[in-house]
């Protein structure tokens, strides 16, 4: 895929012309780990952040939670900004903030009604069915428009964290979409959008281009009202098999990164590290594809719990950041059981070389006792230091 950035249509965005004084209003960063070990550099200890670092286990987040909804949250930027900075003020361990906002906010953008439910997470009521279905999505979103809030709690945020830790924005992956998008919802099976793949294939490829320039336009906008790192959630992309992953859930990926990389360097903007988080996509086949940053536009991968830094390292070769990638239920370990097991990984991780993102192998979970996120955190900063 060519990146030359004669080929993409520059999004309609307010802070377009003015980027430059925005990112100059800033406070500077203090604390620069994170974008040092993303352009490839053995840090002095590993830069931690978690994934789904605000939210439901931490009572702060409850608290506001009681008396607003999931997606007034999200589009209200003062409140998605507080809830961005309630892990940061809680944790001075933390390296990076991501903010509060969620993937499925690129449906909502295409027309698609999302409901949070409380015990159920996210119902989209009328899911695609068929390629008929397609029709209904809106033709040409305007990002400013639609999702412009995000934009707003972005700048917000990085008033508030003056300096402290750069800011991630995000997106999810076009498959992980496309999958939300067919199912209605969560699923276990992914009948109808694995059945979408199969039979439609075609126009799944439309659906996933549609999806991802949404989702390049969204990230481009994040950039430009302050975001210092960006991350694409592909949470669903290990039920596909390899080969689907190739054909299917990557081509759009690497659109959006090629897409967003020369947008903002039409822009005179110097660009940010990218990471892709392929969930489950542990085939050593993927990794090799994966391995090159100037072909994929990633510079850095998200790895889950279930592969070894060291054998991660092999596949990709020594060109790609790698971010990861801790038992997400390790934080049900007790302080003895963390402490041993964030022992026994950084030393893998050291081992393995090359810019090293300390992470959780996915989001946080609910129960965990914010003490021992805290503990975690300790941990990472203690058997992380390079000798
Ligand atoms: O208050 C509530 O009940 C809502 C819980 C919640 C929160 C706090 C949801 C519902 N989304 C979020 C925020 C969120 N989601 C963030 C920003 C906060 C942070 O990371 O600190 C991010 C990055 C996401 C991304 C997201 N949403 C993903 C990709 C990451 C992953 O966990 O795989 C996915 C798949 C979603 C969909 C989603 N949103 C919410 C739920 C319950 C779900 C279904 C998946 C799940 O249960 O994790």
């Amino acid at each position: 895929m060519s990146s030359s950035s004669s080929e993409y249509a520059i999004p309609n965005l307010k802070n377009i012309d003015k980027w430059r004084e925005i990112e100059q209003s800033f406070p500077p960063l203090k604390n620069d780990l994170l974008l040092r070990a993303a352009r490839g550099e053995e840090t002095e200890r590993a830069p931690v952040w978690v994934m789904r670092q605000a939210g439901r286990y931490l009572p702060e987040f409850l608290e506001v939670r009681k008396s607003h909804s999931f997606f007034e949250c999200c589009q209200t930027p003062s409140l998605a900004s507080k809830l961005t900075l309630q892990p940061i003020d809680r944790y001075p361990r933390l390296d990076a903030s991501i903010i509060f906002c969620d993937i499925l906010v690129v449906p909502q953008a295409l027309g698609m009604e999302v409901l949070m439910e409380p015990s159920k997470g996210p119902v989209l009521p009328a899911p695609l069915r068929s390629p008929s279905d397609l029709e209904r999505l809106n033709k040409d979103v305007d990002v400013e428009k639609e999702l412009g809030y995000l934009f707003e709690a972005i700048t917000l945020t990085r008033k508030g964290l003056a300096g402290r830790v750069p800011l991630i924005g995000f997106c999810g992956a076009p498959w992980t979409l496309m999958a939300y998008m067919c199912e209605g919802g969560g699923s276990k099976t992914f009948e109808n959008s694995k059945s979408w793949l199969y039979k439609y294939p075609k126009e799944s490829k439309e659906l996933l281009r549609k999806v991802a320039d949404v989702c390049a336009d969204l990230l481009v906008g994040q950039v430009l009202a302050g975001a210092q790192m960006l991350q694409v959630f592909d949470s669903w992309a290990g039920e596909l098999t390899p080969h689907q992953y190739a054909e299917f859930a990557l081509p759009p990926c690497i659109y959006i990164s090629h897409k967003v990389k020369s947008i903002l360097k039409q822009l005179g903007h110097p660009g940010v590290a990218i990471t892709l988080f392929a969930k489950g996509a542990n085939a050593p086949s993927t990794f090799r594809l994966l391995s090159n940053p100037e072909t994929t536009g990633y510079d850095t991968l998200g790895l889950d719990w279930t592969v070894d830094p060291l054998e991660v390292r092999e596949w990709v070769g020594p060109k790609v950041n790698l971010q990861g990638n801790f038992d997400p239920t390790v934080l049900y370990g007790g302080k003895e059981g963390i402490e041993r097991e964030v022992e026994r990984l950084s030393e893998r991780w050291k081992k393995a070389g090359g810019g090293w993102i300390a992470n959780l192998g996915h989001g946080i979970t609910p129960n965990v006792k914010p003490e021992d996120m805290g503990w975690f955190l300790e941990c990472v900063h203690k058997y992380s230091k390079r000798d």
